[in-house]
């Protein structure tokens, strides 16, 4: 079906797949993923059947936080490559239509950067108002703020005799949004970017941007919507089809409206957490772990997709290079490997909204156990501190770590069963997941019935049919502990998407004329057998019923 253009967006169903640089492919033997190393896996991304990339930051940076720790955001940093691989990375996706998403790093710079290398040497500086300082005694900061790196929020500058606010680490001094001139600056780097061929960006904790530390205020600022409105109509609205994606982990469903409503204001979609922060104790940080509720899960998800129908719209992701690995997290990492991440695909596959797939989730790669030696991410070391100093067990702060460290993402990806995964020909800057001799793409792409193949059926699935773009959602039996059903209505057709979340064969009745092969849009069983649910098994069916017909017949068959 044609549509009018002021309500047609590509990236309604397009697919974008995150690349992390650092891990994804060495091209020079020094163990750091490059970007001429993308370039050489661009055929695979095209094959996979994805529209754009989101890439995390390749701006020079110390990497304290790779890369999200910026001092140039005018260079990319030499470990990843130079500005003209960059300019080719660009002009070969391109080639292949795939657009370029670069990260935004805007809540903060490096100390390294020359704002803040200005910034600090006194007072009347001009940079010195780029940042955020407050007075206060040596050794006494202005409040008791924490950073999300663990210690507190605010560092102390002798040559200054003032404090300087980072909500992360103290290598990552917060920008004072505030400065007008602050804001000109970012604009006048974002608008060189999208210069360069940059289709879109992805905008780091942009919900912190409007802090106010002296009301201990850091998500959520009284001036955030106000800053984002100015830079997203200074900058993104001057392009043309920019996507843009807000990162807000303070976001409900109210805000995200504003971020992404459909008047284009501010962004296209936001990146919001409530869905992926299930797993932990309520009230207490995502280390303090407690086992999923699938039936929260369902009302979360569905809160999402009704909130947001026709007033914004949904970013779909299980996964990121901060997140542990959906299918060791939520599904099955052993016998039902296979099965659960495709059932997880392909619950997320049929809900509106923007998916992303996370590097090696294609694969349906794992998260991994190492010793404390073998991490790399600041997060994680720092934890591993400070828990360990505060009477926490080993034992008990490495199994936080084994279930939610960030490094999980963030191990090479695997390409084939040679040394080192194909990733490099030296040593990897961090392990490679000993389980790539039998995951890895190339054993995956030859295999029809490999999670590859399968995320590549599901892509072209929600560009062959406007339901996935348009449907109406409605949860069916939500109270089951086990089952995830759902359906998405649009001009009288339904899909229908059923899926057992768990390892045991569950009582399920589908009528034969919808479970019928015609109907059947994908699955990841062969077949279905009547009146059950397998082991994580999942499918689509496209019904030529409207919901309200489809759900009396599913609740007259199942009672529970
Ligand atoms: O993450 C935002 C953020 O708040 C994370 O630090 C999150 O709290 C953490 O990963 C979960 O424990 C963004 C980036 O995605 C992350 O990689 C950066 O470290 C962070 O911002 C700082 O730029
Ligand atoms: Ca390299």
């Amino acid at each position: 079906m044609k549509q009018t253009s002021d309500t047609y967006k590509w990236w309604k169903n397009a697919v974008i797949y995150q690349i992390y640089p650092k891990s994804f492919q060495d091209s020079n033997g020094d163990g750091i993923g490059d970007i001429p190393g993308i370039i050489t896996r661009l055929d695979y991304l095209k094959k996979l059947g994805i529209d754009a990339i989101w890439l995390s930051p390749v701006y020079r940076s110390p990497q304290y936080d790779n890369g999200y720790d910026i001092s140039d955001y005018k260079d990319i940093d030499p470990m990843f490559g130079t500005m003209n691989d960059m300019e080719n990375l660009i002009k070969e996706a391109k080639k292949r239509n795939i657009r370029i998403i670069m990260d935004l790093v805007l809540n903060h710079t490096s100390d390294e950067h020359y704002w803040f290398q200005e910034a600090k040497k006194s007072r009347s500086n001009p940079y010195h108002d780029y940042y955020v300082w407050r007075n206060g005694v040596e050794g006494t900061p202005p409040n008791d703020m924490k950073s999300t790196f663990g210690g507190s929020a605010w560092t102390w500058v002798p040559e200054v005799q003032q404090y300087y606010f980072h909500q992360f680490s103290e290598k990552q001094p917060d920008l004072n949004w505030d400065n007008p001139k602050v804001r000109r600056e970012i604009y006048d780097m974002i608008l060189w970017w999208m210069n360069k061929g940059v289709e879109g960006f992805r905008l780091d904790v942009i919900d912190q941007i409007a802090k106010e530390p002296d009301h201990k205020i850091t998500v959520n600022g009284p001036k955030l919507h106000e800053y984002i409105r100015e830079l997203s109509k200074e900058t993104f609205q001057k392009g043309k089809d920019i996507i843009t994606v807000g990162e807000a982990w303070g976001a409900d469903p109210e805000r995200a409206k504003m971020y992404s409503n459909p008047d284009n204001s501010e962004f296209s979609m936001v990146f919001q957490f409530e869905h992926i922060c299930l797993d932990q104790q309520e009230g207490k940080s995502k280390w303090d772990l407690a086992p999923l509720d699938l039936v929260k899960l369902k009302n979360v998800l569905a809160k999402w997709q009704k909130e947001l129908y026709q007033t914004g719209w949904n970013s779909l992701f299980w996964n990121n290079h901060d997140l542990p690995r959906i299918v060791s997290r939520w599904g099955n990492d052993g016998k039902y490997r296979v099965e659960s991440a495709k059932m997880l695909a392909t619950i997320l596959y049929g809900l509106q909204g923007t998916p992303y797939i996370y590097q090696g989730e294609e694969l349906g790669m794992t998260n991994v156990r190492y010793n404390i030696e073998d991490y790399r991410d600041i997060e994680t070391l720092n934890l591993y501190k400070e828990r360990t100093e505060n009477g926490y067990s080993v034992q008990e702060v490495m199994n936080s770590i084994y279930a939610k460290g960030r490094d999980n993402a963030r191990t090479p990806m695997q390409w084939d069963d040679s040394e080192n995964a194909g990733f490099t020909i030296g040593i990897p800057w961090i392990k490679v997941n000993p389980n790539y001799k039998y995951i890895n793409a190339r054993n995956e792409m030859k295999d029809e019935k490999s999670v590859f193949n399968y995320y590549r059926k599901l892509i072209q699935l929600r560009k062959s049919n406007d339901i996935f773009i348009k449907g109406r959602f409605e949860l069916l039996f939500e109270k089951h502990p086990e089952l995830f059903i759902y359906t998405r209505t649009w001009n009288e057709h339904t899909l229908l998407v059923v899926a057992n979340f768990y390892g045991r064969r569950v009582q399920f009745y589908l009528p034969p004329e919808y479970a019928d092969t015609g109907n059947c849009l994908i699955s990841n069983y062969e077949e279905h057998e009547t009146g059950y649910l397998q082991p994580y098994e999942a499918a689509m069916y496209l019904i030529n019923d409207n919901y309200k017909i489809i759900r009396s017949k599913l609740l007259n068959h199942n009672n529970f």
